[in-house]
Order: structure tokens, then sequence, then C-alpha cells
């Protein structure tokens, strides 16, 4: 089961530019005739996981949901990439184990927060820093990073490109591509 494909775990704050690569990356693999679905926090907060809120329990039960599914579509033969905060190293762990170690690369994107808070793309910072929303990730929640993630992407350092192209060779070198 689950031959020749992998999935690609994207963990970093809100803003820090997870998605703008799964995104980018889609793309190329596209180009390649590598069939891929996407999982994140805009389709699956709003259906699968509309119950879920922020506190840690939710985050977990959200995160464990998300690897179960990802795990069906890796057995469907997709690549498969996550884009979700995941801010807890257990949670994403057990993704590891329910999808099986050699299967996920766990792609760190560790831009820093004061860049992230810049960026404010849906103005959720300024909401968090003026206490409108609670438990928001590196403001009034934490943020445990990855200690030894496959792939560690600053996007104040790299380009989109660059982080694109770094995470096709981690790709190639567990898969044909
Ligand atoms: C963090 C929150 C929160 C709180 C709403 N904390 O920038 P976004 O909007 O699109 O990405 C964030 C998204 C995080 O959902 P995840 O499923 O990825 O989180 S987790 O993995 O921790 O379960 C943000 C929005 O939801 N959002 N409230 N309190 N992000």
């Amino acid at each position: 089961k689950n031959h020749d494909t992998v999935l690609l775990w994207f963990t970093g704050l809100s803003g820090s530019g997870k998605s703008t690569i799964a995104n980018a990356l889609e793309t190329e693999l596209y180009h390649k005739k590598i069939h891929t679905y996407i999982l994140d926090g805009d389709t699956i907060r709003k259906g699968l996981n509309g119950n879920l809120g922020f506190s840690e329990e939710d985050r977990s039960e959200n995160i464990r949901r998300i690897a179960e599914v990802a795990n069906l579509m890796l057995d469907a033969g997709l690549v498969v990439m996550a884009s979700f905060i995941s801010p807890y190293r257990e949670d994403r762990e057990q993704v590891k184990r329910i999808v099986g170690y050699t299967k996920m690369i766990e792609i760190f994107i560790n831009t820093p927060i004061e860049t992230c808070e810049i960026r404010d793309v849906k103005g959720l910072y300024e909401k968090a820093r003026k206490g409108e929303i609670k438990n928001f990730t590196g403001v009034d929640a934490p943020y445990e990073a990855p200690l030894a993630p496959d792939i560690e992407i600053d996007t104040t350092k790299m380009s989109i490109n660059e982080a694109v192209n770094l995470i096709l060779i981690k790709i190639s070198s567990k898969i044909e591509i």
C-alpha cells in the first residue's frame, strides 16, 4: 500500500507562507503530470472539521483527522500536501505514525513572526493583539518548532521558487518524479 507517494507536511505560523509554497509546488508537480491534492484550513475547517476550534484539544483532533484523510489519499496514490499550523510536536509525530515515517516530509516554514505580523494578510494578528481573538498561535498560544524538520524555509531569506526547488529535490529522493 501507499506505493511511490509522499505526504508533504507544511508547518509554521499563520502568514508564514505555507499555502503559497504548497500552491506553487502543486503547479510544478502538475507540469510533471503528478496527481496531487492540497489539504488546508480553508477547506478542512469549513467542512470535515467545522466543529473544531483552536483549543489545544481541538487542534490535536484537527490534525489527527487530517492525517487520516491524508493517509486515504496516499492509498489512492496522490501526492498530498497538507498546510496547517500544526503547532504541537506531538501532533506532528502522530501524523508520522498514522501515515508511516518514510511517507512524510516535514517542511518547517520558519518565517519570523515579525514578518508574519507585518504581512497580516487577514488582519488576524492585529485582532489577536487587541484580544479580539484568543489562543492565537504566536501571540497567546504556543508554536513548538520542529527539532529536526526534513526541510526548513525562511521566506525572508529564500524566494518561493527556491523553496519549491528545494522541496522538489527532496521529493525526488523519495519517489520518481
Ligand atoms: C491560529 C487561527 C486562529 C487561532 C483562526 N490561531 O492565516 P490563516 O487564518 O488562514 O491560518 C490560520 C488558520 C489556522 O488553522 P489550522 O487548522 O492550520 O490550525 S491548527 O493546525 O493549529 O489546528 C488562521 C485561522 O485559521 N485562525 N483562529 N486562534 N490561527
